[in-house]
């Protein structure tokens, strides 16, 4: 035997034990190991088979690590049809997280019961492939083809009683995995219940597939592995048998393993977990963080304080007036009533977070016995300094004081205090109870602990927190900042900003830059550039609609004007046609004459702006792999999941074919178009970005 499963004998029961920690992924041995047990289980006369798992779960699934290399038998295809056609009774007992191909083992099994509390789905299309282990065959078949659809297309987690009510398990029972599966098992031996097959239970109802493919498809906004899936669910119905649906499935499953979007989403995947493993954390505690105090109730504050309290950490929230004393408490509650009202919280959780755990105050004596500051005032050094300074006099000695400044050095801010080692940057993202991302911004001299503790809490607030260095705009908004650029000079030299939103929202995007720019208010942006105009290099281009715009007192969704034209009570906008008119003013002011743009350019010149500043934010050290710069883009700015982040997508893409491009553009414009050292270097020793990762 393995010794990913074990195998003992309990009476009649032939009882596999899975054993491959952390999550019992289903890897070659324990494949290997399944297959054995029922073959030795059929040898020595058991009359039923148990299979449950040690440790936390189930099999959370087949082992990723192994996907895009050669496949090892024997597969889990096969395997899952050799389960089913075994004539022995095989019952799945279920607990922790039944995900993937480990549903589809349960599924192959006769008979399935869960604990109150086990998790399942078919999550596989989030990595970018289909459930090709039967799957899409057999659920379907004991859930109906709308709810199997709805499940494989979405990936979602349904609940034990969910699993219940949609027949895909027998039973839920209060206890162990292997004490409830036993006595499931023994019961349905004495019941002489009979072997229960899956695949030769009848195909599935049709519905329309063509309209599933294309809503899912829609839906997914360029992402096509739950499109693909809904065609593997049509061969469930369609297919001459169920062996045929099983040959379709495996076809599409093989089609999606080989796509660049499989490799895109594995890397989110694996990413996603690393990002927060830093080496110098390793051993370094966090301090304890049992509440926490919020400087400003503006939108920002409020929704750090929102975070905070869902989290279930006490807030003292500090604002100037008594007015704004109560506009902020407003905003508070307005955010979590949203969370009541999506059954997030109880209307109790809500009294008591509305209640005795938030104090909003206008005195900084209130902070006295909080853990952590959040800074969230408005972006300008003075107001910030003086902020610190007084944080300094009223908060403990080891409060974390930490600043949510988007753009301004922290090391500056930090020198306002006489503890610059408890000083950190902790940036969140717009709305802040909602957005996944954190910047973690070490300074100069913050203390290891108090690093440590800016992740400690971005995990307690269910956050992706990235380490970032300290440089204008940190790793998000610098990159954010070039590739916005990128977008304005097409348009000065000819495209549409219409045009530039429409190719960045096919590539996957929810939003093209300038429809962004009007949801975000021109004027913050406007603000920045007025800021950094005095330092401005003078080989520098410079368009000047964004600004015409703004001095028009346009400042996007919030004055009804921007890019777009908004009508009130519509979301969305339409083309402002005055826009074109500044454009062809700042054309003229600048002598351009204007060409086209195919799409295919306007967003390789979007995509290699965005690759060469992430490139730069890596070589310098503000970030410390691509997969952090990766993870920014994914959380805090919209970036396709399935491409996996700016980075991956350079190396799927070839990274000299973009160093070449970046070239030719610098022959127009050698001050913006300068490239990395970093791609530079990387394109000479034939390397990739995700070779910068490993040991990062
Ligand atoms: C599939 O089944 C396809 C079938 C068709 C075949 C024909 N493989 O998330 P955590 C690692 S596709 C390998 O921190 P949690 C993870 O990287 C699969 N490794 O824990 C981490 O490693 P680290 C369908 C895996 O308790 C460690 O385990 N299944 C796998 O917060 C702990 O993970 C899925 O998509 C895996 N399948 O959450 C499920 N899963 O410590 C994917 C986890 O070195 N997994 N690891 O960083 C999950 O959603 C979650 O891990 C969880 C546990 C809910 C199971």
């Amino acid at each position: 035997m393995s010794e990913a499963i074990a195998y003992e004998r309990a009476g009649d029961i032939a009882v596999l034990k899975a054993q491959n920690p952390p999550v019992n992924a289903l890897g070659v041995d324990v494949r290997k190991g399944l297959l054995a047990g029922i073959e030795r289980a059929e040898q020595d006369g058991a009359k039923a088979v148990l299979i449950y798992g040690e440790g936390k779960t189930y099999f959370a699934g087949a082992d990723i690590r192994e996907f895009g290399k050669p496949p090892q038998e024997p597969w889990l295809p096969g395997l899952c049809s050799r389960i089913e056609a075994t004539p022995l009774i095989v019952v799945s007992a279920m607990h922790g997280t039944a995900l993937g191909g480990g549903l589809e083992v349960a599924l192959a099994s006769h008979y399935r019961i869960a604990v109150p509390s086990a998790k399942m789905g078919l999550p596989e299309v989030n990595l970018g492939i289909l459930p090709g282990a039967g799957g899409t065959q057999r659920l379907p078949r004991v859930a109906g083809t709308e709810a199997a659809l709805e499940m494989i297309t979405t990936g979602r987690h349904i609940s034990a009683a969910e699993a219940l009510e949609k027949g895909i398990i027998d039973r839920i029972e209060e206890g162990e995995p292997r004490e409830i599966g036993l006595a499931y098992a023994q019961e349905l031996l004495e019941q002489g219940a009979p072997r229960r097959a899956v695949g030769e239970m009848p195909a599935p109802e049709a519905v329309d597939f063509d309209a599933a493919y294309d809503a899912t498809l829609k839906k997914g906004r360029g992402q096509l592995s739950p499109a693909v899936a809904v065609r593997a669910v049509q061969a469930a119905a369609e297919a001459e048998s169920f062996e045929a649906g099983l040959k379709r499935e495996r076809e599409l499953f093989m089609e999606l393993m080989d796509s660049d979007q499989r490799q895109g989403l594995i890397h989110a995947f694996f990413s996603e977990r690393a990002v927060s493993k830093l080496p110098e954390l390793d051993g370094v505690a966090p301090r304890d963080v049992a509440s926490m105090g919020v400087i400003g109730g503006g939108t920002m504050g409020a929704g750090i304080a929102t975070a905070a309290l869902l989290a279930g950490l006490p807030v003292v929230l500090i604002e100037m007036t008594d007015e704004a004393v109560a506009a902020a408490r407003g905003r508070i509650e307005g955010n979590l009533k949203g969370a009541l009202k999506r059954g997030k919280i109880s209307q109790a959780q809500y009294d008591q977070l509305t209640g005795e755990a938030l104090t909003v105050a206008t005195d900084y004596a209130a902070l006295s016995e909080v853990d952590l500051v959040v800074e969230a005032v408005f972006e300008d050094m003075g107001v910030k300094r003086e902020v610190f300074g007084k944080l300094d006099a009223h908060c403990k000695p080891g409060a974390v004081l930490a600043t949510n400044t988007s753009y301004l050095d922290v090391d500056e801010i930090a020198a306002a205090t006489s503890r610059p080692q408890d000083v950190i940057g902790l940036h969140f993202f717009s709305p802040a109870h909602v957005m996944k991302l954190l910047e973690v911004v070490v300074a100069e001299k913050t203390a290891p602990e108090v690093l440590a503790t800016g992740f400690a809490l971005g995990k307690r607030l269910k956050k992706v927190a990235v380490r970032s260095g300290i440089c204008d705009g940190f790793i998000g908004n610098r990159i954010m900042n070039a590739y916005r650029r990128a977008a304005e000079y097409v348009v000065l030299d000819g495209a549409s900003p219409y045009q530039v939103d429409k190719v960045v929202t096919g590539f996957g995007f929810p939003m093209g830059p300038f429809a962004m720019g009007d949801l975000a208010g021109l004027d913050i942006n406007w603000a920045a550039r007025k800021r950094r105009a005095p330092t401005r290099d003078p080989r520098e281009r410079v368009p000047r609609f964004y600004e015409m715009l703004c001095e028009g007192g346009n400042f996007g969704q919030k004055t009804g004007k921007g890019f777009y034209v908004y009508e009130e009570g519509k979301r969305g906008g339409v083309p402002n046609p005055h826009v074109s008119e500044l454009i062809a003013k700042d054309q003229e002011q600048q002598g351009v004459t204007p060409r086209e743009f195919s799409d295919a350019e306007v967003l390789r010149r979007y995509m290699c702006a965005m690759v060469n500043e992430a490139a730069k934010v890596v070589g310098e050290g503000i970030a410390r792999r691509p997969l952090d710069v990766d993870m920014v883009m994914l959380f805090g700015y919209g970036f396709p999941r399935f491409w996996g982040g700016p980075l991956k997508w350079a190396d799927l893409q070839g990274l000299d074919g973009i160093l070449a491009d970046i070239r030719s553009y610098a022959a127009e414009d050698n001050f913006f178009w300068q490239p990395a050292p970093l791609l530079e270097q990387l394109v000479a020793e034939s390397k990739s970005f995700d070779s910068q990762n490993k040991g990062g």
